[in-house]
């Protein structure tokens, strides 16, 4: 991994509809995430938020893709900035915000890379187009877009698609799909680990596959980190929250196995939602996962 580090807020909440992730960067930097890296010697630059256009009210032009021109608007320039980072041998490190903002992390990531993987830690596979999404809400489309799939103006952000390919894609803690994306998974062979196999092999198998899989496949690989990947007993801060998911100990032996690997390229941490939150317990959590990520160790 590399030894430098910057780290870029977005917070963004237009992608969805319940207030309050759009304080989810101030919550994880509270919540210590810059010290906790810094303890761990990297060089962390905290190049702040990114400016989000939040208008007091916003016409909705088009009910199928709640806030398009927002988020688009965004997500161009956090694919600038993760592309200039990149290009100054940084890792980047983005907090969120809601998880459409990994429409701008990948693309300007994946110029980086011929063969980017990805993995969605994540309750949802993210995986709706403007036609098959039951909400409108852009922030169950991402995994799609950076595939190339659905509207034009998401497909094509940064001026180039897609972004990645369905065989760089890894899935893990899916326990909430709609119909129009089971369809494309089986479609496309998209690789997942629902909640179902992580039971049936233990979260250590899921991962130890995962890794071997991109050894293989991959020259970098993206870590987009829901938080309502976990059980919301354990993260309850999130906008949509699904029970039976992934423990705080799967979690960390996850990020732990991710941290022997040395394969992580970039993380972003998303949907953290402090107003939802008990006592920040959500972020403290994703902090403490990061740390794990970027090489903490018990003993
Ligand atoms: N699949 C549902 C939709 O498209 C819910 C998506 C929720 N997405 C996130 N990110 N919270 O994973 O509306
Ligand atoms: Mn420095
Ligand atoms: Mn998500
Ligand atoms: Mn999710």
């Amino acid at each position: 991994m590399k030894d430098k580090i910057s780290l870029i807020g977005v917070p963004m909440d237009l992608g969805q509809s319940r207030r309050g992730v759009d304080m989810g960067p101030s919550a994880l930097r509270y919540a210590g995430a810059i010290e906790r890296l810094q303890n761990l010697n990297f060089d962390i630059h905290d190049l702040g938020d990114i400016p989000i256009n939040r208008p007091g009210v916003i016409e909705d032009t088009d009910s199928k893709l709640k806030n398009l021109e927002q988020v688009i608007e965004a997500n161009e320039i956090l694919a600038k900035m993760v592309d200039e980072e990149i290009k100054k041998d940084r890792f980047p490190l983005i907090l969120g915000g809601d998880h459409s903002i990994a429409i701008g992390s990948l693309a300007g990531i994946s110029k980086h890379y011929e063969n980017l993987g990805v993995i969605w830690y994540d309750a949802h596979g993210d995986l709706n187009t403007s036609d098959t999404s039951p909400s409108g809400n852009i922030h169950g489309m991402p995994l799609a877009a950076s595939l190339g799939l659905g509207h034009e103006r998401l497909t094509n952000l940064y001026n180039y698609a897609p972004k990645i390919k369905p065989e760089n894609i890894v899935i893990i803690g899916a326990r909430s799909l709609d119909p129009g994306e089971k369809d494309l998974i089986k479609e496309l062979g998209i690789k997942v680990y629902t909640m179902h196999e992580i039971d049936r092999l233990g979260m250590s198998k899921v991962l130890e596959e995962t890794i071997n899989y991109f050894k293989e496949h991959t020259d970098g690989v993206h870590l987009s980190l829901d938080l309502d990947g976990l059980d919301p007993t354990e993260a309850p801060g999130v906008g949509t929250p699904v029970l039976g998911g992934m423990t705080y100990r799967e979690s960390h032996l996850a990020m732990e196995m991710l941290a022997e690997s040395n394969m992580i390229t970039s993380l972003e941490v998303v949907e953290v939602n402090p107003i939802l939150d008990e006592k920040n317990k959500t972020a403290t959590l994703a902090v403490g996962l990061m740390g794990s990520l970027f090489g903490e160790k018990l003993k």
